[in-house]
């Protein structure tokens, strides 16, 4: 198909992926964004459509969706759905996280998988694409009743993944628990102790920092963004929303770094500490999450000048920098204008795709400084693919050692932004110099490869 003008090319590239793919609008919507950032390159390079380089890249190589029965503590029979989306192996194995969650479906999956494959080119470690998960939500089960759906899990998961294969991590949902029960199955199904998994435990093959690096990476690219403009952490406000994994590291490096933590969130509310959070408040949070697996409103109760609020999203408190730490879709364009509105300078995003495409084009017609997840993100998977290396060695680095490599891969991945996302105004188009630079690496391999 020759398209004659890069509007052309997304219009009909995009038809025919809404075509083929149809009801997915997650995916729809992951793709949608990448082909825009695309089209005047491959405009101007016509040898990658004619090789069909995208259609290849929005097919993923393979998808397994799978049965997973498990018996709760009551007695019931419960089933689940299970699903590995293999996305791109051009530069490594498969690498993604497992995402356990009510709301997990195909296009979910696919939409992660396909964000995933840019991410890891970013990193600059040799690691494909991929995603899985089930509709299973850990929340309110039992530890017995988790582990119990693990091991079901990866009774059917263990003869499609491999250390050179496929190595999956958490993600929501999946936290050092998860992985340990997720470990333990695969370790006795198939007598094999090795790095099939990122996120384990520290003193069975796990890495220095895999837990905090998400949120210490996202950091480290924000202050990297910030020093564009001759700007800090230091004394700015900062709201975050989420309370897992991604926002309490986020929340620790920040408040580290001089920034004034106010908010955090759960599916309930969000809490609002106009105080701040400091190093005991950031420690009582991870308490009630990862252990006593409570609600975020309970901050409010053991901080009484932290107010909450239920059924609402933090981004009409009035902040320096937003870092969207929770899901997909969790910035609407009416909330975009809002924190534009209250002074809003940066937003930095820690989940995968938080924004709606609406609040993406209010950031970027305002011009403030907007990254991508797949950008900012990435410190969590390039550390898992720091696990995999020290695993194939049989070494543990120390934790200055992990957080040096971390940092610089950061820098790495902010000046790929700048060397492909840099506009004629001087302004850096994130979204672009993202996409762009994980594109080119995979496109390549593709094409060394032949057609595969
Ligand atoms: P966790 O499960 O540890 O925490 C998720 C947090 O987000 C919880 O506070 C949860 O609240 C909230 N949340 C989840 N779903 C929704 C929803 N539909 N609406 C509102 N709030 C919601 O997950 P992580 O911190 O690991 O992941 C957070 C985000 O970061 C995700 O987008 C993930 O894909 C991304 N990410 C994670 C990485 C990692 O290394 N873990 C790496 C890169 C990106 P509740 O308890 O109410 O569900
Ligand atoms: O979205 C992500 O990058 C993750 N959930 C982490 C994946 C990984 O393999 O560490």
């Amino acid at each position: 198909m020759y398209y004659h003008s890069p509007e052309s090319l997304v219009q009909g590239f995009m038809g025919e992926v809404i075509a083929r793919n149809p009801g997915e609008k997650e995916f729809h919507q992951a793709v949608s964004e990448v082909v825009g950032s695309l089209a005047d390159y491959l405009i101007v390079h016509p040898h990658l459509m004619d090789r069909k380089i995208l259609e290849r890249m929005v097919e993923p190589e393979r998808i397994i969706i799978f049965r997973v029965p498990w018996i709760d503590d009551s007695g019931q029979v419960r089933i689940n759905r299970g699903f590995r989306v293999q996305m791109n192996s051009a530069i490594g194995p498969y690498k993604g996280g497992i995402r356990f969650h009510e709301s997990v479906n195909l296009s979910i999956m696919k939409f992660l998988a396909f964000e995933q494959t840019f991410k890891n080119a970013l990193t600059t470690l040799p690691m494909g694409g991929a995603k899985g998960g089930s509709d299973f939500s850990p929340r309110g089960k039992s530890d017995a009743e988790v582990m119990k759906f693990c091991q079901s899990f990866m009774t059917e998961l263990q003869r499609h993944i491999g250390k050179d294969t496929d190595v999956p991590a958490g993600d929501i949902g999946v936290g050092g628990r998860e992985i340990g029960y997720l470990f333990g199955q695969y370790k006795r199904l198939q007598n094999e102790f090795g790095g099939v998994l990122t996120g384990k435990g520290l003193n069975w093959g796990g890495s220095p920092l895999r837990p905090e690096a998400t949120g210490y990476g996202l950091c480290y690219f924000t202050e990297q963004m910030l020093a564009t403009r001759g700007e800090s952490f230091e004394g700015k406000v900062v709201t975050i929303s989420g309370a897992g994994n991604v926002a309490q590291f986020t929340a620790e490096k920040a408040f580290q770094l001089g920034a004034k933590v106010v908010t955090l969130s759960d599916s309930n509310g969000f809490i609002y500490d106009p105080d701040g959070l400091d190093a005991e408040k950031i420690e009582y949070v991870k308490e009630l999450k990862n252990i006593y697996r409570g609600r975020i409103r309970e901050y409010a109760q053991k901080y009484p000048k932290a107010q909450y609020f239920p059924d609402a999203r933090p981004w009409g408190i009035p902040c320096d920098i937003a870092m969207p730490c929770a899901t997909q879709n969790e910035i609407n364009e009416a909330e975009a204008k809002t924190l534009i509105a209250n002074g809003c300078t940066c937003v930095a995003e820690g989940a995968n795709m938080p924004s709606e495409p609406g609040a993406i084009a209010v950031f970027q017609q305002t011009g403030i400084l907007y990254s991508p997840g797949k950008a900012s993100n990435a410190g969590g998977v390039a550390t898992s693919g720091l696990e995999m290396t020290q695993n194939s060695i049989r070494l543990q680095w120390t934790p200055e050692e992990v957080d040096n490599q971390l940092r610089r891969i950061m820098k790495d991945i902010h000046a790929a932004c700048l060397r492909y996302g840099k506009e004629a105004d001087g302004t850096v188009n994130y979204v672009k110099g993202a996409n762009l630079a994980g594109f080119i690496k995979v496109a390549e391999a593709m094409m060394a490869q032949g057609l595969v």
